[in-house]
């Protein structure tokens, strides 16, 4: 079944930092699973001390993988779209190091890419659900669902607008360029930006991470908190002129 969709090449983008211990790992599954398909891995790497980019580059000389080495740590979403600059397949997946997104679930995500602008492999709808998380991880994740579905209208057409794990077609991306280039929700703004007309989701459940540590901290969050406030401060000042309004009534009429 999949063989039918093999005539686009496939990119797929993997931002690492410190992911020496899953990467080779990911690299040879996704060998497995993309077998006679034309494809590239494209890890982009940040200068991670634990010597990530030598691991990928060592099977570089066996298998489809290019390393793109950046100076420093400057964020999971600069990164995506540096891998996307350098993709050279029309159909791009993104997806984590760590094998918290399963790699058997990429051909099904190139698969719908034939009907579909962007596909989400979601959290939140059939089939679909977390590892291992505590009950503040998950609190933490539906707040950044709906504070994006309150403010940014492209949100509300996915159940999981924040997730890392997506595909899409390189036509779509073009006109993206990243807003909060620290963050971790690249998707969010390129559905905001591209507002892809056919937009489809595949269930996967987020797998917890046996190797390595999240990156995930304060700065990131602050930074989902910017691109929340550029994207949707129409909307913000709206729902304050509203709030606003009604005070003043309430304060009118009840004295
Ligand atoms: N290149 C690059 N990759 C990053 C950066 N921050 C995180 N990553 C990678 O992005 C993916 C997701 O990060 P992770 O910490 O697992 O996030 P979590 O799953 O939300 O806890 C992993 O492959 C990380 O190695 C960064 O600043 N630069
Ligand atoms: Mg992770």
């Amino acid at each position: 079944m999949f063989k039918a969709y093999t005539m686009q090449k496939i990119s797929i983008i993997v931002p690492t930092y410190n992911e020496r211990e899953n990467i080779t790992l990911l690299i040879e599954k996704l060998a497995g699973v993309l077998k006679g398909c034309e494809y590239e891995i494209i890890v982009v790497d940040d200068n991670s001390p634990d010597g990530t980019a030598e691991a990928a580059e060592a099977l570089s000389k066996t298998l489809p993988v290019k390393v793109l080495r950046r100076p420093g740590k400057l964020g999971l979403t600069s990164a995506i779209y540096d891998g996307v600059k350098l993709a050279t397949g029309e159909y791009i997946v993104v997806m984590d190091a760590d094998l918290q997104h399963p790699p058997e679930l990429v051909p099904k995500l190139v698969e719908k890419l034939a009907e579909c602008d962007i596909v989400v492999a979601s959290r939140y709808v059939e089939g679909g659900g977390v590892e291992n998380w505590s009950f503040t991880r998950r609190v933490i994740s539906l707040g950044a669902v709906y504070a994006s579905r309150i403010l940014i209208p492209e949100c509300r057409r996915v159940k999981d607008p924040v997730s890392g794990f997506f595909a899409a077609r390189r036509s779509t991306l073009l006109g993206w360029r990243p807003l909060a280039p620290m963050g971790y929700k690249a998707l969010v703004e390129i559905l905001a930006v591209t507002k892809p007309r056919r937009l489809c989701e595949v269930g996967f459940v987020f797998r917890g991470r046996e190797k390595g540590t999240s990156k995930l901290g304060s700065r990131q969050v602050f930074s989902y908190a910017k691109l929340l406030l550029l994207l949707g401060f129409r909307r913000l000042v709206l729902i304050a002129i509203i709030f606003l309004i009604l005070i003043v009534l309430i304060s009118v009429f009840y004295p």
